[in-house]
């Protein structure tokens, strides 16, 4: 069955399939939109899970169905309206309604409802940062208190010391014979590897909580509605227990960058204090409900954290031989590397500046 209107029908959708197209302007043909004959009838989005990122689809699906049922509990008792287009809504299959996914020629395949008139954002302004802020930290506020244990989709994700054991194991084995080229930025790297996973040690002495976050806070992966409001957040695959400096640092790291994070000419790339101060004082105002003093003492290191992190992670593909990352010429990942590189000095010299201001707030 590799026809799309079949793999659409076996989802328990409300009305009936009429069309079925590319959703996006992706080159990869696997979000479609479904649209329904029935006016008062939802269209919807069917999905393909990438199982190479996502081995475990049963985790993935039971993941995203708890944080979704928990943010439309918590909308409901406020009183919200509008809760369809404030949450994800995933539809159950035909043949199993406990079932959040369908197995297709070995492929998990699934159905969401399409939210109607709203848009993404590609870029930020401190506007938007502001709202962006806000949105996320209300994200990690409303799942706060989720009674179900999340599993980890991607295992150690965002663990700073399994990235840099990563490295180290790519260095000694130096499988592309590149180790010798990059040895300064290599020193410079794990010289600050000792501060950079502070987290992990205050974690195991537990004076660090992991929480529900979202780890992959883009602005393009929240829905905004026609006045520019969010609406929700998006893309959840990745969602799963961390320290809160995920959300936070990674935002900061894409989004505070003055240039993206593969552009060569490192005198583009800096730390945008504008776009920092916006996004803390949204993120502040919905996070500081669940924040511990120390969580917010860190916020800076984190705005460090995810451009060495990122550092770390395209070094290690580099020098494995560009196995993880698509490049487009030669030295790609070696460009990504200087620019977050850069990014890491930059809001390093910064951290006071940051620290700051979060305690003028
Ligand atoms: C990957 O594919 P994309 O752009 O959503 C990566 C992120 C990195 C990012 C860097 C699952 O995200 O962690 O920050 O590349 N996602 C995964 O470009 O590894
Ligand atoms: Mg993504």
């Amino acid at each position: 069955m590799n026809n799309y209107q079949d793999i659409a029908d076996l989802f328990a959708i409300r009305g009936t399939v009429a069309e079925v197209r590319p959703l996006g302007e992706g080159l990869i043909n696997d979000t479609l939109l479904v649209t329904t004959a029935e006016a008062d009838a939802p269209d919807y989005v069917l999905q393909r899970v990438n199982t190479n990122v996502f081995p475990d689809v049963d985790m993935l699906m039971g993941n995203i169905a708890a944080v979704t049922r928990h943010i439309r509990r918590k909308l409901e008792a406020a009183g919200a309206t509008d809760i369809d287009r404030r949450v994800l809504t995933f539809m159950p299959t035909k043949a199993d309604a406990t079932k959040l996914y369908a197995m297709v020629e070995g492929q998990p395949w699934r159905m969401m409802v399409f939210i109607a008139d709203a848009v993404t954002k590609q870029a930020v302004n401190p506007e938007s940062s502001e709202a962006a802020g806000e949105a996320f930290g209300l994200f990690q506020a409303m799942l706060a208190d989720i009674p179900e244990q999340l599993g980890e989709t991607i295992k150690d994700f965002h663990n700073m010391e399994f990235r840099l054991e990563q490295l180290r194991e790519v260095i000694a084995q130096d499988p592309a014979h590149r180790v010798a080229t990059v040895q300064p930025i290599i020193d410079e790297l794990l010289g600050h590897a000792e501060e950079m996973t502070v987290a992990e040690r205050l974690g195991r002495e537990g004076r660090l909580p992991k929480r529900i976050c979202h780890c992959d806070t883009k602005v393009n992966n929240m829905m905004f509605d026609k006045e520019d409001r969010v609406l929700c957040v998006i893309d959840l695959d990745t969602v799963m227990p961390n320290f809160i400096f995920s959300d936070y640092g990674d935002f900061l790291r894409t989004a505070a960058n003055f240039t993206a994070e593969d552009d060569p000419d490192l005198t583009h790339v800096g730390f945008n204090m504008e776009i920092f101060k916006a996004f803390t004082r949204g993120y502040l105002r919905s996070a500081k409900s669940f924040l511990t003093p120390l969580e917010k003492e860190m916020l800076p290191y984190a705005a460090t954290l995810f451009p060495y992190m990122q550092a770390v992670r395209f070094l290690w593909d580099y020098l494995s031989g560009d196995k993880y990352w698509k490049c487009r010429y030669p030295d790609h990942n070696l460009d990504r590397v200087r620019n977050q590189l850069t990014l890491f000095r930059s809001a390093m010299a910064k951290k006071p500046e940051m620290a700051a201001f979060i305690a003028s707030l």
